[in-house]
């Protein structure tokens, strides 16, 4: 089967590129940069991966991103990502990034940008995947600082597929960034946000009725609300979903407790992806294997979600019928 799971054509919609970083790399870069790590070797770094939950982890999360300083570290990041991506058999992916916790270091907006589209281009010449950028904002930081960011990017605003919403969820709703998206939306850019991770359903809620998003990241908490997955499931809401990282910042103790297979079986429009591979224990192909263990899932239950993040994602028509 995991032959068969490497060869199906795969789409990653849910990944944050700082999210790749593994540990060897981020040593390469600390030296490149001369940034002193916390933890003398590889194996202490990958030890200190035993999260409890979300702030846990992105604690760690912004702790290793501090050794990406120039163009050529986040170009050396995402080439990395996407040869490890073409091993995997994914085709096409979704590249979320967090500005705001580069400017905060320091880091103009440039470096990730242009690094990124760099490396995006590469990869398409290179393994022939295609690929979308998400521009993404800091939920547990003023909503002022994501508008002024976003205006600060202009030079990059005809390169954005989307923007994003995400970092530390609990009391951290969404409606507060609803000016930020309305702004992206009127130039044709389209929204998505991480709500239902450890947030309440109503988080989702809120996320697409004010921020009007057009995807929901993570969502698996919608199930608490029967009403708002009946609405969900009307509209096709994409849900990117995430099970190994639900496991690691234990939204549930075991993948054979995850609510997956219910929220398929409520009929909604789930896709499978990594978030960040690096920390939770595997890529692309690692969750679709997982899946099969946990849940003991078809070829056809894996066509069938893979179809889904196809139609879901921000892809030329043209490309999309010629994976379809
Ligand atoms: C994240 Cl797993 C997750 N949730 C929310 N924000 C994030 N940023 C990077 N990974
Ligand atoms: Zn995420």
């Amino acid at each position: 089967m995991t032959d068969w799971l490497r060869a199906l054509p795969k789409a990653e919609l849910h990944l944050h590129i700082e999210g790749t970083l593994e540990p060897e790399l981020m040593f390469a870069l600390a030296e490149r940069n001369s940034v002193t790590l916390p933890h003398d070797s590889v194996e202490a770094v990958r030890a200190a991966y035993d999260f409890e939950d979300l702030p846990s982890f992105l604690g760690l999360y912004y702790q290793g991103m501090g050794v990406l300083h120039t163009q050529d570290d986040f170009y050396d990041l995402a080439m990395a990502y996407f040869a490890r991506a073409h091993e995997d058999g994914v085709v096409h992916v979704e590249l979320s990034f967090d500005p705001q916790a580069h400017l905060v270091r320091g880091v103009p907006l440039e470096a990730p940008f242009e690094g990124l589209l760099a490396a995006c281009r590469d990869a398409e010449s290179r393994y022939a995947i295609s690929s979308a950028l998400i521009m993404s904002f800091l939920r547990d930081r003023d909503s002022a600082e994501a508008l002024e960011v976003f205006e600060q990017a202009t030079p990059w605003h005809a390169m954005i597929d989307a923007v994003g919403l995400d970092s530390a969820e609990r009391d951290n709703p969404p409606g507060r960034f609803a000016e930020v998206f309305a702004r992206a939306r009127e130039m044709g850019i389209p929204g998505v946000a991480h709500a239902g991770e450890e947030g309440p359903a109503a988080y989702i809620r809120e996320a697409w009725e004010v921020l009007e998003v057009c995807r929901i990241d993570h969502g698996v908490r919608c199930l608490e609300d029967p009403e708002l997955v009946a609405r969900l499931r009307e509209a096709r809401v994409p849900l990117t979903v995430c099970p190994l990282s639900n496991v690691k910042l234990k939204v549930t103790d075991t993948l054979a407790e995850h609510p997956l297979p219910a929220l398929r079986e409520a009929g909604l429009n789930v896709t499978l992806n990594s978030d960040d591979p690096a920390y939770f224990g595997g890529g692309m192909l690692d969750n679709y294997a997982a899946c099969h263990t946990a849940f003991d899932w078809t070829r056809d239950d894996f066509i069938d979600v893979t179809r889904n993040a196809l139609q879901a994602a921000f892809m030329a028509e043209e490309r999309r019928e010629a994976l379809l």
